[in-house]
């Protein structure tokens, strides 16, 4: 899963793909370099972000959809009915919701009404403030109870299990040590029985396992080392910035298992 964002201020990219016509060549160019789908996204959830206006975020996202529509596969990563709704209405294939069906009680309802996948995500608290203080008694079991209550949720409302996948949420109120040791426990919501996707691709984490305690990001090097070991784990999509690299670093550590 490449990563397209359509935002002013995402940690890594942030400004460069503002233009819809540079975010839709963006997202060309990744599925030619491999990725079976983009990840289209008008709200920065990085550390600190502030969140986007439903207006803001359609502003941003459907003119890069309308440029992919009917050619590029596509997901929309939005917590927002609204912009999911659109996105739907444009052929998005899936729908990443940060929140896990809980930023808006709509969302449920739109997924219920379409046959498009689920990306249930595992965040503490809120991008604002999520990053202050985090703490677990055992954080894999803590994010493996949580994903399994809005997997539950998720069906509850309507939507086929066998449309959903799940999210660890690297980054997302964890620290240094949580992150690694929810990929290093992988099996612990790999045995909720649906697929795990992972965002490791330039996070801060990554940059500090190298040796720099201020990180903000993480080099593609690292991210892919770390997507390898989740790979070994058990994930099976990968929502990245560097398609080409993950691509072929995944084809060979898959030859090396088959
Ligand atoms: N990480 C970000 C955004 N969306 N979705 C899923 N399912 N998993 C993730 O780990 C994930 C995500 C990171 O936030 P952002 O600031 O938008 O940066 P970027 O989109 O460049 O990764």
């Amino acid at each position: 899963m490449g990563i397209v964002n359509a935002t002013p201020d995402s940690f890594s990219d942030g400004g460069r793909r503002i233009d819809p016509d540079a975010a839709a060549a963006a997202a060309r160019a990744m599925i030619a370099a491999g990725a079976a789908i983009v990840d289209v996204g008008g709200e920065s959830t990085r550390p600190g972000a502030e969140p986007v206006p439903l207006e803001e975020e359609l502003r941003r996202v459907v003119p890069v959809l309308e440029r992919l529509a009917g050619e590029v596969p596509f997901s929309i990563d939005t917590s927002k009915a609204g912009v999911a709704q659109r996105a739907l209405e444009l052929g998005a294939e899936l729908v990443n919701d940060v929140t896990a069906l809980r930023g808006d009680p709509e969302l449920a309802r739109v997924l219920a009404d379409s046959d498009a996948y689920l990306c249930l995500m595992h965040m503490r608290g809120e991008p604002r403030t999520m990053q202050l203080d985090p703490h677990y008694d055992d954080v894999a079991d803590e994010v493996a109870r949580f994903l399994e209550e809005r997997l539950e949720v998720a069906v509850g409302a309507g939507i086929g299990e066998k449309r959903i996948c799940l999210d660890p949420g690297i980054g997302f109120g964890k620290t240094v040590a949580h992150n690694l040791e929810l990929v290093r426990r992988l099996d612990v919501l790999l045995a909720l029985g649906r697929p795990v996707l992972v965002g490791l691709s330039r996070k801060s984490v990554l940059g500090k396992v190298v040796g720099d305690a201020e990180a903000r990001s993480g080099t593609a090097a690292a991210s892919v080392g770390a997507a390898i070991a989740a790979f070994e784990r058990g994930a099976s999509i990968f929502r990245v910035h560097d398609v080409r690299e993950h691509v072929e670093a995944l084809a060979a550590a898959a030859a090396v298992s088959a």
